[in-house]
């Protein structure tokens, strides 16, 4: 059985999805995901250049050797442009054998762990009463779970992911150009402000709503340390990104001080980024994505890492990764023994599900797996040709006196 072509496609609904479609001379094709956030085109190239005309003549069945030829093949290893291709790579070998065997990817990673999987949705506020009011439309639509971020009083862009005035809706990238839009950053102001928001939110929504925090990256770990102290009575689900992740001793701190659950990884592209916050049980939660970290293949390794250590999965699901890493995930998810929770945004759009039609369904908060042979998912080649890759940005963030911040 061979490879004989591949195609990538940049493009989507409200923002860039980088997909890729691998054909092989059986008629079977596999789905992919590379897409990476606010640098779509890089993914695409090297595919494109690379690794795609390697690929061809390859056996699709072998998708271990395959990821350990372009991995080690490329001698530069790591980093998030290389593992995003080799990820969407991955997962389209993964979809080619579940479809070549007639079973979902579930069952080809050891089978159905649980009958569905718990989800987030994320509420956002301008102030902390608009907050209170997305929480509410959450729960009232059914989720157990949901991530809590709030504007603080005197600096309204400050805190992440949260709209520019009420009623605005975020999109974190900015899609009217290439140069990204500057927020301004105070770590004081906002700890003296959400400890006591997240006890209100507490209070007002009970013990049973499963509250969850992104600090994205933007305390020293002394801070975080305080911090994750302060906020223990609000009971979080978990507290996620407290310090900037690429210092893994940077939790030490934090967990000689607190018992807050901790959540870290979404930029973390290889095992080798988390192996010691994992095996020195320094986090709770893993919050990789099957994109970022080179696929099922790699991500797996990662996943029975953190299970020898009490570490669950977390997915990253925010909307940078398209319905095929999300149908991965799916699959992840069905069948980890150290199954946590899976961030929940991307499906739902008639368009999104136009161009990536498939069966996994969302219901009273929990993600029901697909049981269609592979990732359960298509791509709608009639659909892409309405899109094309727009040029965007994150925000950047400055301190009051300009100094560059993290994100
Ligand atoms: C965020 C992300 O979902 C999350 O937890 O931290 O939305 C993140 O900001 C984006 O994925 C960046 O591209
Ligand atoms: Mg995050």
């Amino acid at each position: 059985m061979k490879i004989t072509d591949a195609k990538v496609f940049v493009g989507g609904p409200a923002k860039n999805y980088v997909t890729l479609k691998i054909m092989t001379d059986q008629g079977v094709y596999g789905l992919g995901d590379a897409t990476l956030n606010n640098r779509e085109t890089l993914p695409a190239k090297y595919l494109q250049d690379y690794l795609i005309p390697n690929l061809i003549g390859m056996d699709p069945r072998r998708s271990e050797d395959i990821w350990q030829f372009f991995y080690r093949g490329a001698y530069f290893r790591r980093g998030p442009i290389a593992m995003a291709a080799y990820g969407a790579i991955d997962m389209a070998l993964w979809d080619i054998k579940g479809k070549l065997a007639n079973l979902p990817v579930y069952d080809l990673l050891g089978g159905k762990s649980r009958e569905g999987a718990l989800v987030y949705a994320h509420a956002t506020g301008a102030d902390l009463e608009d907050l209170m009011d997305s929480i509410a439309h959450y729960t009232e639509a059914g989720y157990r779970a949901v991530r809590v971020q709030c504007g603080i009083p005197g600096m309204p862009t400050a805190s992440y992911a949260v709209p520019e005035e009420k009623g605005a809706k975020h999109f974190i990238t900015d899609y009217s150009g290439i140069r990204p839009k500057v927020e301004s950053w105070d770590s004081e102001t906002y700890m003296r402000f959400m400890p006591e928001a997240l006890m209100r939110i507490r209070d007002r929504f009970g013990p049973d709503l499963k509250i969850l925090h992104d600090v994205h990256h933007r305390l020293t770990p002394r801070e975080a340390a305080a911090f994750a102290k302060e906020v223990e009575p609000a009971r979080l689900f978990w507290l996620e990104d407290p310090t900037p992740a690429e210092d893994q001793d940077a939790l030490r701190l934090l967990r000689q001080h607190s018992t807050v659950p901790v959540a870290i990884g979404e930029v973390f592209n290889s095992i080798y980024d988390c192996n010691k916050l994992i095996e020195n049980e320094l986090i709770d939660f893993i919050r990789i994505a099957a994109t970022y970290a080179g696929g099922i293949t790699h991500a797996r390794r990662i996943v029975d890492l953190a299970a020898l250590h009490h570490v669950r999965t977390g997915f990253h699901g925010a909307p940078s990764h398209s319905p095929i890493c999300m149908a991965a995930h799916a699959h992840l998810n069905a069948w980890a023994p150290n199954f946590g929770i899976q961030e929940y945004l991307v499906l739902g759009t008639p368009e999104c599900d136009a161009l990536f039609p498939s069966d996994h369904r969302m219901e009273n908060g929990m993600v029901h797996v697909s049981d269609a042979p592979g990732l359960g998912v298509a791509f709608d080649e009639e659909e892409a040709t309405r899109y094309e890759y727009t040029p965007g940005s994150h925000p950047v963030v400055r301190l009051e006196d300009g100094t560059m911040w993290n994100y």
